[in-house]
């Protein structure tokens, strides 16, 4: 660029700078809560979330993400999102529906066949009344992310049947709905958050969890539990939601701005996850996981007819579930 223009140009930014400072356009920054590692399809997604954000608002608004639970344990980030010390978070629908029981149906086993089937519902107009259960609650959906599909998987012993499960101590996430299931299946639930899972298998103070094939892989839970028996029980979303404490402040024009790009970076995750769940099938198989596909569910789904039962005569379920199983 010619000097002269040069000068000129950058004249110009630092003038239009203070006419910002000036006209009172501070920058706010707002803390992020993740629980996933770099390169994870969700810290990418908020990633680029934030970087959405930043752009479209002129850099007034700079998210931090803060991977890796550094800021602590999903059942606390749901209660810091609820009380505003944090802004933004991505949540598994286990913890977030101890918070909003309006949404528990969206844990309950063999409910959804696949994500397809999942985000038919989630987005269309279940997922609008999904999102005004959890800003009513207090959290702002801005995107459905993927949850996967969860399968049990095992240090000791190689289930093939789901009698083989009964007796094991298998580690849920702090949610009741994990909890109540596992009981079903005449097992012990262990409540762990997400990062003590690997110190639970190396002490032995469990012989299962169950969780997607990207987590499995990312956490390093495959080098000690190698038996996975393919169950596929739970399809559930996550979600990327602001606290209604924001969501308060923000200008009509900035709302705008966070949704677009809370909805783009649902897609951007979407689309890597698939990516992911190929890479972490090759990656712990090459290790030596070895995968058993259940071969009949309906045992399965047999033992959860409690909690079917107990979620269709639950005013604030009853909808959601027959709306789910009749398409
Ligand atoms: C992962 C979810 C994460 C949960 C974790 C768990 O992405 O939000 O905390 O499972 O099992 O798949 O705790």
């Amino acid at each position: 660029m010619h000097r002269g223009l040069r000068a000129g140009w950058m004249f110009a930014v630092a003038a239009g700078l203070l006419v910002c400072a000036g006209s009172g356009m501070a920058q706010t920054r707002l803390r992020a809560w993740n629980i996933h590692p770099d390169g994870y399809p969700v810290t990418e997604a908020m990633k680029s979330f934030a970087q959405q954000v930043a752009k479209a608002t002129q850099g007034r608004y700079q998210i931090e993400v803060f991977s890796n639970a550094t800021l602590g344990d999903q059942p606390k980030a749901v209660q810091m999102l609820k009380s505003g010390e944090i802004d933004v978070a991505e949540f598994s629908s286990g913890p977030l529906s101890d918070a909003v029981p309006g949404i528990k149906v969206l844990n309950l086993p063999f409910l959804f066949t696949d994500s397809a089937h999942m985000f038919r519902h989630l987005d269309g107009k279940l997922g609008e009344r999904f999102s005004a259960n959890l800003q009513a609650a207090g959290f702002v959906v801005l995107g459905w992310y993927d949850g996967g599909s969860r399968s049990f998987y095992c240090a000791q012993r190689a289930p093939a049947n789901i009698r083989d499960l009964a007796g094991a101590s298998i580690r849920v996430q702090q949610s009741e709905i994990y909890t109540e299931m596992i009981k079903l299946l005449d097992a012990k639930p262990v409540a762990l958050p997400f990062k003590e899972v690997l110190a639970g298998f190396e002490k032995g103070t469990i012989d299962c969890a169950e969780n997607n094939m990207p987590s499995y892989e990312s956490t390093g839970h495959y080098k000690l539990a190698k038996n996975v028996y393919v169950t596929n029980h739970v399809v559930s979303p996550e979600a990327l939601v602001v606290s209604t404490a924001l969501w308060g402040k923000l200008s009509a024009e900035d709302r705008k701005a966070f949704a677009e790009a809370g909805a783009q970076s649902a897609l951007l995750m979407r689309d890597l996850w698939n990516k992911r769940v190929a890479q972490a099938l090759e990656t712990t198989a090459k290790q030596g996981a070895q995968f058993v596909r259940v071969k009949d569910i309906s045992p399965f789904v047999r033992r959860m007819a409690p909690l079917y039962g107990k979620y269709m005569k639950d005013p604030t379920t009853r909808e959601e579930l027959l709306t789910i199983i009749s398409k």
